[in-house]
């Protein structure tokens, strides 16, 4: 750490002749279990890891926000304290990220004219690769926008800023990233419940090892639809259960919302989804005819400015895994609350029928990824899946701890030497994770 923070001072003082006057680091994360259920307003089982976004700030009267990067794909660029900021989520580039949070923590006080200030940030966390690289870069930039402010609040309260303000990239996340992010603790998982958010410690096995492993195909989720296709498909269905079941389905916009609605199990509205709703992909027409809109208003209320050109939706898988994916995350927690002999087993068996839920309900692996899940179960981990998003990125792995060098080993072997491109990117992408603590301020002294 001391030779990230002072190699990042090094370059600070390069690029803005200044010293630092504090520094922001905010950790990624890995999602154990309860992919794709956070915006379904499902609690959801990550944990935050070392690899993190650094950021050095100076805070000055320029009147301007200077943003720079150590790497040097993420261009320089400068904006006006006094100006509307501006977030293009039709070309998400980097400073957008940062604008997010920067805006996020203006609104939330309004806040007139933000302090002048000289940023540059470091990363060591994979973009684009299902870490939450995105969100570990908005809640940086909104916890360097209260530090040079000098503005104060509760972790719930910016983790809940942040949250909502990343969605002026334009995905639309349920906030299991910035939740993590900010209410995180160094040596436990997190359950992450929604609304009221709060976070409670998962207690993971000691004979269990979680290994993260990078398929090396990057998925920019905010410069491409397949996320927000699939938030629409469970929109969607959301109103379909809810109409199909005889309830007012403008009030309606997450699938947690009708079984609160219906006070049925999980398990009662898997059975809802088999009898409600057909497994053939419904038509825009279809689906305006049974909830009674014009095709007007369905483009307009249901879809998202990426989503205009859709014409099909898999209504029944989205919402049958959904359904059982919310289930998985609670049965999770209680193995890890009550800690049978068996626990790695079980907990390991959650985490393979998650992958096959998000591999053929929900769609959102790849053939590489799969491939990967595959090879490490084979080398030894008793539990694997995709992390993230998906459609590219990384999986992670549930290893007995005295198999661990072994797995190591046999993944290294059998997906990473294989392939030159994959063998020069292997230290980065396989790697042993650890629960760490949540984003922090560190003042230079
Ligand atoms: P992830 O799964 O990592 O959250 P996203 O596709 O949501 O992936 O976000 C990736 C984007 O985040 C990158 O395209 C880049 O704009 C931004 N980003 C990630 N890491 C950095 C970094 N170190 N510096 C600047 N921007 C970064
Ligand atoms: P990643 O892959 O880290 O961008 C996204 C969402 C999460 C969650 C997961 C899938 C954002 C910021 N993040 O994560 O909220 O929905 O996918 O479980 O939108
Ligand atoms: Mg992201």
């Amino acid at each position: 750490d001391f030779i990230l923070y002072s190699a990042l001072k090094d370059t600070f003082e390069r690029k803005f002749g200044v010293s630092p006057i504090f520094y922001v680091r905010a950790p990624g994360r890995v999602n154990l279990i309860g992919e794709h259920i956070d915006y379904c307003g499902y609690s959801v089982l990550p944990m935050a890891i070392e690899q993190s976004i650094l950021a050095a700030v100076s805070v000055n009267s320029s009147g301007q926000i200077r943003l720079a990067n150590t790497d040097a794909q993420y261009q320089d660029y400068m904006v006006s304290c006094s100006a509307d900021i501006f977030i293009d989520r039709n070309n998400p580039k980097w400073h957008y990220y940062f604008l997010c949070g920067v805006k996020g923590v203006q609104e939330a006080f309004g806040i007139t004219e933000l302090a002048g200030m000289s940023c540059v940030v470091d990363g060591t966390i994979p973009p684009s690769s299902g870490l939450s690289s995105s969100s570990a870069l908005v809640c940086c930039a909104g916890l360097v926008t209260l530090e040079a402010n000098q503005k104060y609040m509760t972790k719930v309260a910016i983790a809940e800023i942040c949250a909502k303000c990343e969605l002026y990239i334009g995905t639309e996340g349920g906030g299991m990233d910035q939740s993590i992010c900010f209410l995180a603790e160094a040596g436990t998982a997190k359950l992450i419940e929604f609304q009221p958010l709060r976070a409670l410690d998962v207690k993971l096995p000691n004979g269990a090892v979680f290994v993260i492993s990078n398929c090396c195909l990057e998925m920019n989720k905010a410069a491409s639809s397949y996320f927000n296709i699939r938030v629409v498909e469970c929109r969607i269905a959301t109103k379909m259960l809810a109409k199909a079941r005889g309830l007012d389905f403008s009030r309606f916009l997450k699938l947690a919302q009708v079984q609160t609605e219906l006070k049925a199990s999980l398990k009662e509205m898997l059975l809802l989804v088999e009898e409600m709703l057909h497994v053939e992909p419904y038509s825009r027409e279809e689906i305006c005819k049974v909830l009674g809109i014009t095709m007007e208003q369905f483009s307009a209320d249901l879809l998202s400015d990426n989503t205009q050109h859709l014409t099909q939706f898999k209504l029944h898988q989205r919402a049958k895994h959904v359904y059982g994916e919310a289930a998985r995350v609670l049965h999770f927690k209680s193995v890890c609350d009550s800690e049978p002999a068996d626990s790695i087993q079980l907990l390991g068996e959650l985490m393979n029928q998650s992958h096959i839920s998000c591999r053929d309900l929900y769609e959102c692996s790849c053939p590489q990824l799969d491939q990967l899940v595959e090879i490490c179960l084979k080398s030894g981990a008793v539990g694997s899946r995709l992390t993230g998003a998906g459609w590219g990125g990384c999986a992670v792995s549930m290893v007995p701890r005295e198999r661990v060098e072994y797995f190591l080993q046999a993944v290294r072997d059998a997906y990473y030497l294989c392939d030159p491109l994959r063998a020069a990117m292997e230290k980065q992408s396989l790697f042993v994770s650890k629960p760490v603590g949540g984003a922090a301020v560190l003042l230079e002294h």
